[in-house]
């Protein structure tokens, strides 16, 4: 009987081995109600809005699930080789609409909808952003899963299933005020929870070395307390593929077991200090973009995830192979940033003390294993933990980097340079100093195949500057891979307009092939096609305008210049920079009524880390400056300031596609690539910006004639630096310069409130202007003029921005993501069905 019914499950599956369920119309129809009344137990008249977006996902859900479980079937029965994602955050939005238009269920669910009575676009409105994210980074993981399943590249993302993402923004009185983010309070119907994979996780104890019967001694970890990992998976749906690749996010738990063994031998407060712990390590995301916190819980998240990854990936291993010397040919594994790290001592600790495998070998396989991208060469964001705090957490893997560094100083930088201490300190994993600390970054290096910068620019300054030595020591390990952004969340799915026009001129074939986007650039001086492309940029305009009055209670013009300013506030990315072109353009209006400007509209979106002051100082005086400029007459309407709260991934599909003038201001040298500037190309703004990151990669693209480029490059800056730059040679020299700055040090903006922008104006003053403001000021007021002349000729700003778009195809993830299948994880696409 057993045997009749496992052939009768082998039938039903094969035969329902794509869809089990139909994916038209009618089928989507019966499917939503279904879930409707037996999922969510409501009768359809008098279901929430909320309700039917629930309904909506599972009814989606059950047909990318199909294909999910195929996908793995097919990746398990010809045992590929895979690509393993490690990252501490993904920023990945809303989930429906991406889901029905990569799984080309778009039609038949907005269809279906509508016979219910139902607006598609206002059902998925309900969906809260799932923001386990900080910016950039983040952002860039969600794009790199698109990516991966749409080419059909067996890969899965790890990462923490944090009960808070990135906080939820407020503004009271101009300041910054932050709010938990609770984004699964609606439900999440994206993920299931896999409990037969739970995984343990050791922390804290001390190592004793204990002999064997053969007299050789093993190092073993004890006194160690355990958490649990209980993972939840995400799929990822590939666009117009078959692939449903998934995002396995780890929640942590207390261990039942430990509470019981501490209870037992009366610790009952240590028990409870323990499941406090257990509780708290997934709790919320770390709010800090581009700085290291250094805190104790920040690397229990860090060592608890890839505990529970590394263990996962060698059970999914040996489910079909019985030989560690495969495991480099099947398994590839790539650290987003140094915050996975840990993984090195992680894999040595489980290959040595749990395998008993020696150390030489150990070492081979995880050297073939792991991979690092680096993403920043700002000093505060470079991790280094502190070798106390390591000793006491995870005893046993400070002592695997300490062999791990004198092996690898004793051998290779002893054999490159013979006897010289100071690149044997130089190049340490161990910082000297009080306390000693490890270096996160060198530790990545020594430990992977390759290592890459995430731009030309940066790949070439991390030769350059960062790992100069490493560079030297493996000539062949250090490369580039330019960031990239998926088309299918920022064009397609974003920018329905724009998508249908191009899609008219040149097929359907571009969301996988961007590159085709070149063929509109024979358009951009047809008069016809300007008209159409400018017609549905005023459209998004007139959308967005609409959202601003809602939000903020602010007109503002679709005519006027919509000039955006959207990333994370940080001071080397220079808001405060944009803050003084417009205090300028105020203070040359109240001398000049008249003044012959393009009205526009000045857009940010920012977040600032809690606890970074002049961050939270630098949106104070945007929205202080905002509310004077916005209700000031004499202004007339020629400028506005609008600073919607709560910037996040919703937010900026609404932004991007409305967006006339992209500001990608950093100082050069300081932004490893950028991926909005991408974003805000690709949907026909124009970039105003600095030769950094990914900016001078879109110029050579556009073409020079098509971008605003203005201030030091990053050679200037480091002269500048070398000369001894005082931003009081600027201010004493650029008379409007001063005024500004002084105008910001008056009560003006904040009346009868003295020094409210102390922090602000000391920073650019008595702190030194440590990225170079006042030195880029005057040569940004030229370019920003350059662009209200180029704006006020509108045909020649449609071919600008019709030039953008068609040239900026090299920047999808589809490209990015190529280049590492090909030249870091030698990864074959899989086709399934
Ligand atoms: C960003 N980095 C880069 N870091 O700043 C940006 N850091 O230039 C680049 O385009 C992007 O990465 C993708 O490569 C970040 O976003 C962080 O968010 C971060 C978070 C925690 C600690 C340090």
């Amino acid at each position: 009987a057993s045997k009749k019914q496992t052939t009768a499950v082998k039938t039903a599956s094969k035969s329902s081995a794509r869809f089990n369920v139909g994916t038209d119309k009618e089928a989507m129809k019966t499917s939503i109600l279904n879930h409707v009344q037996y999922t969510l137990a409501r009768h359809p008249e008098s279901a929430e809005p909320d309700e039917w977006w629930l309904a909506t996902c599972y009814a989606v859900r059950d047909r990318i699930l199909d294909r999910f479980m195929e996908t793995q079937r097919v990746h398990h029965q010809q045992k590929v080789r895979r690509a393993y994602y490690l990252s501490l955050e993904y920023l990945m939005g809303r989930l429906l609409v991406n889901n029905v238009h990569n799984s080309g269920l778009f039609e038949p669910t907005r269809e279906a909808l509508k016979e219910l009575g139902q607006d598609f676009d206002s059902i998925a409105a309900e969906e809260m952003d799932m923001g386990l994210g900080n910016g950039g980074l983040g952002r860039l993981a969600a794009c790199f899963l698109d990516s991966l399943a749409t080419l059909d590249l067996p890969a899965i993302g790890y990462g923490i299933h944090y009960e808070f993402g990135l906080f939820r923004q407020e503004f009271s009185n101009g300041f910054q005020v932050e709010h938990p983010d609770a984004w699964q309070e609606k439900g999440c119907p994206w993920e299931i929870m896999r409990p037969n994979f739970v995984q343990e996780v050791k922390l804290y104890g001390r190592v004793e070395h204990r002999m064997d019967d053969k007299g050789k001694f093993h190092p073993e970890w004890v006194d160690y307390s355990t958490l649990e990992g209980m993972p939840f998976d995400v799929a990822i749906v590939g666009h117009g593929a078959e692939t449903v690749n998934f995002l396995r996010l780890w929640e942590s738990r207390a261990s039942q077991e430990f509470d019981f063994n501490v209870f037992n031998q009366g610790g009952y407060v240590e028990a409870v200090r323990e499941k406090a712990m257990g509780e708290t390590i997934s709790k919320v995301l770390y709010p800090n973009d581009n700085t290291e916190s250094g805190k104790e819980l920040r690397l229990a998240q860090q060592y608890f995830f890839v505990s529970c990854s590394l263990q996962d990936i060698i059970r999914r291993f040996f489910d079909g192979h019985d030989n560690w010397d495969e495991f480099p040919e099947f398994n590839t594994i790539q650290l987003n940033d140094t915050h996975p790290a840990v993984a090195v001592p992680e894999l040595m600790r489980l290959l040595i003390d749990d395998h008993r495998m020696d150390w030489e070998k150990a070492w081979g396989i995880v050297r073939k294993t792991f991979n690092y991208t680096n993403h920043t060469l700002l000093p505060e964001a470079l991790e280094k933990w502190s070798v106390p705090l390591f000793e006491r957490m995870l005893p046993r893997h400070l002592e695997i980097i300490y062999e791990i560094n004198a092996r690898y100083l004793e051998q290779e930088v002893e054999a490159m340079w013979p006897g010289d201490d100071r690149k044997k300190a130089e190049l340490s994993l161990i910082e000297e100093g009080e306390p000693k600390m490890i270096r996160m970054a060198y530790l990545s290096v020594v430990a992977s195949a390759k290592v890459n910068g995430v731009a030309a620019l940066h790949t070439e300054l991390l030769k350059k500057h960062l790992f100069s030595n490493f560079h030297a020591l493996y000539p062949q390990k250090i490369i580039n891979m330019t960031n990239g952004i998926t088309p299918r969340r920022w064009l397609l799915a974003c920018n329905p307009g724009l998508s249908e026009l191009i899609t008219e001129k040149v097929g359907d074939g571009w969301p996988k092939q961007l590159s085709q986007l070149d063929a509109i650039s024979k358009f951009a001086d047809d008069a016809k096609f300007q008209k159409r492309f400018m017609e549905i940029k005023r459209a998004n305009k007139v959308a967005f305008a609409e959202f601003v009055k809602e939000s903020c209670d602010v007109e503002i013009s679709p005519d006027a210049l919509f000039d955006v300013q959207i990333k994370r506030l940080h001071e080397y990315k220079r808001q405060h920079l944009n803050l003084l072109h417009i205090l300028t353009l105020y203070r040359r209006l109240l001398n000049d009524a008249d003044l012959d400007i393009a009205p526009r509209v000045f857009i940010f979106g920012a977040k600032a880390a809690p606890g970074y002051a002049l961050a939270k100082n630098i949106i104070r005086a945007i929205n202080k400056v905002a509310e004077k400029v916005n209700n000031d007459p004499r202004v007339n309407g020629k400028i506005k300031v609008v600073f919607p709260e709560n910037y996040r991934v919703t937010m900026a599909e609404r932004m991007i596609p409305a967006a006339d003038l992209s500001e990608q201001i950093s100082t050069a040298g300081k932004e490893a690539s950028g991926t909005g500037n991408m974003k805000l190309a690709l949907n026909g703004a124009l970039t105003i910006g600095t030769l950094d990151g990914a900016n001078v990669e879109i110029q050579e693209e556009v073409g020079e004639e098509n971008i605003f480029i203005f201030g030091k490059t990053v050679e200037e800056v480091e002269e500048a630096r070398e000369q001894g730059y005082n931003p009081y040679d600027y201010y004493n020299s650029n008379w409007e310069l001063k005024s500004v700055i002084d105008w910001l040090q008056s009560d003006y903006f904040t009346p009868g409130e003295h020094d409210a922008f102390a922090p602000l104006t000391e920073s650019l003053l008595g702190g030194g202007d440590p990225y170079l403001v006042l030195a880029d000021y005057a040569d940004y007021i030229r370019a920003q003029e350059e662009v209200d002349k180029a704006f006020k000729d509108q045909k020649r700003w449609a071919r600008m921005a019709i030039m953008n778009t068609a040239r900026v195809g090299k920047f999808s993830t589809d490209r990015t993501i190529s280049e590492y299948a090909e030249h870091i994880w030698k990864l074959k696409p899989v086709k399934i069905g």
